[in-house]
C-alpha cells in the first residue's frame, strides 16, 4: 500500500469554529494527520511518498473555475480589507438561499464566501489554499499509483482538511476540495470505465454526490447518520437516487444515532453489494473513522477492533482501492483506528 501524505497539513489549522453563538476550538485539527502515521510507521503498514504538482486540469473538472479562483486569492483578499484581519480566520456570515441569485459574483469578499460556502463551522485560513491543493495532488496520486501498470493495489491519500462535503463551488464542514471525487476523476481518466465511491464517514457525503449526481459512470454510496437529525441535514436521505444519466447511481444509506457495528455493517453490505451490481472497476473509499464510539461530534458506536473487519469487507470487493481521510476527531484514536482499517483490508 502507498500512502501519499500531504506534507503541508498542518499549513491548515482553523482557530475557531461557529458553534451554538460563540467561537469555539476547530475539531479538525492538524493533530488527526499526525496520530495517522505514527500508527502507520509503528504497525510497519504501507510506504510513504509525498505528492506530486497538483494537476489543475483534472481539478477544475472536478471543480468550477470560479470557486477556484476564489480559494486561490481568498486570503489574500481578506487581509488586503484589513491587515490585522491576518489574526481572525474567515468564516462566512451571509449566504444566498432561495430566490438570490448565484450566477452574479458580487466583488464584496463576504458576499463572496458565502456565495461558494454552506456553513459558519468551516474557517477559512491563510494556508488553506495549499494544504488543500497538496491534499489534492494526494489524491490524484493515489488513483494513478493504482492504475499504473505493476502499481499497488491500494493507495491512500492521507491529508487534511478532508473532503467529501465540499462540491462543485462550495466549501463546508471542514472542506475544500474533493478529495474522493478527484481520485473517483482520476480513476476515471486513468482508464476505470465505472467507479465506486463508498463513504464510510459519519456523516454523509453530501459534496461527492453532488458532484457524481448527474453521471453514470460514478456510482456514490454513503452510510451515514440520519440527517434528519445530523449534519449535514438538507441532503444524504435515501430517496436521492441520481438524475438524469445518474439515475440509480447515487445510494444513501442512513442510520440512526446511536446505531452499533451490527446495524452499520448490515448497511455497509448493501452498499457493497450496489457496488458490485453496478460493476465497478475501482473503487474510492471515503474513510471517516468518526463512527467510532468515542468520537466527540458523531453519534454511532464501533469499536476500534470493529475497524479491521471494515476494511476486510472493503477488501471483498476484490477492487484497486483509494483510501481518502475524512473525519474522526477523537484525535489520539484516529491513528489506530485509521490503521485497523488498512491492515484489515490488506489482510
Ligand atoms: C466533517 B466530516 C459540531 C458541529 C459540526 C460540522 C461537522 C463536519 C464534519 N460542533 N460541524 O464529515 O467529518
Ligand atoms: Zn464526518
Amino acid at each position: 500500500m502507498l500512502i501519499f501524505h500531504n506534507p503541508v497539513h498542518h499549513k491548515h489549522a482553523g482557530r475557531h469554529e461557529m458553534f451554538r453563538g460563540r467561537l469555539v476550538p476547530c475539531h479538525e485539527t492538524p493533530a488527526r494527520q499526525e496520530y495517522v502515521l505514527q500508527a502507520l510507521r509503528q504497525r510497519g503498514i504501507g510506504e510513504l511518498r509525498a505528492p506530486s504538482a497538483p494537476d489543475m486540469d483534472l481539478i477544475g473538472r472536478v471543480h468550477a473555475p470560479r470557486y477556484l479562483d476564489f480559494l486561490a486569492g481568498a486570503w489574500q483578499e481578506w487581509i488586503a480589507l484589513d491587515p490585522a484581519n491576518a489574526e481572525f480566520d474567515v468564516l462566512p456570515s451571509i449566504w444566498p438561499v432561495r430566490g438570490f441569485r448565484h450566477d452574479v459574483s458580487p466583488t464584496n469578499f463576504a458576499a463572496r464566501v458565502g456565495l461558494f460556502s454552506f456553513d459558519s463551522g468551516c474557517p477559512l485560513t491563510a494556508g488553506t489554499w495549499e494544504a488543500a491543493l497538496a491534499g489534492a495532488a494526494c489524491a490524484i496520486d493515489a488513483a494513478r499509483a493504482v492504475t499504473a501498470a505493476g502499481g499497488p493495489r491500494a493507495a491512500m491519500a492521507l491529508t487534511r482538511p478532508p473532503g467529501h462535503h465540499a462540491g462543485p463551488d462550495f466549501f463546508g464542514g471542514y472542506c475544500f476540495l474533493n478529495n474522493a471525487a478527484l481520485a473517483a476523476q482520476a480513476l476515471r481518466e486513468a482508464g476505470a470505465a465505472r467507479v465506486a465511491v463508498v463513504d464510510v464517514d459519519y456523516h454523509h457525503g453530501n459534496g461527492t454526490q453532488t458532484i457524481f449526481y448527474e453521471r453514470g459512470d460514478v456510482l456514490t454510496v454513503s452510510v451515514h447518520g440520519d440527517p434528519t437529525t445530523e449534519y449535514p441535514f438538507y441532503l444524504g436521505y435515501a430517496d436521492e437516487r441520481g438524475q438524469g444519466a445518474g439515475a440509480q447511481c447515487n445510494l444513501n444509506l442512513p442510520l440512526p444515532a446511536g446505531t452499533g457495528f451490527a446495524g452499520w455493517t448490515q448497511a455497509l453490505q448493501q452498499g457493497l453489494d450496489a457496488v458490485r451490481a453496478f460493476g465497478a472497476d475501482a473503487l474510492v473509499v471515503a474513510l471517516g473513522v468518526d463512527t467510532y464510539e468515542g468520537d466527540p461530534i458523531s453519534r454511532f458506536k464501533l469499536r476500534s477492533e470493529d475497524y479491521l473487519e471494515v476494511g476486510r469487507l472493503l477488501a471483498g470487493l476484490g477492487l484497486p482501492a483509494v483510501f481518502t481521510l475524512e473525519g474522526g476527531y477523537a484525535v489520539a484514536e484516529v491513528g489506530v483506528n485509521v490503521a485497523n482499517v488498512l491492515q484489515g483490508y490488506a489482510g
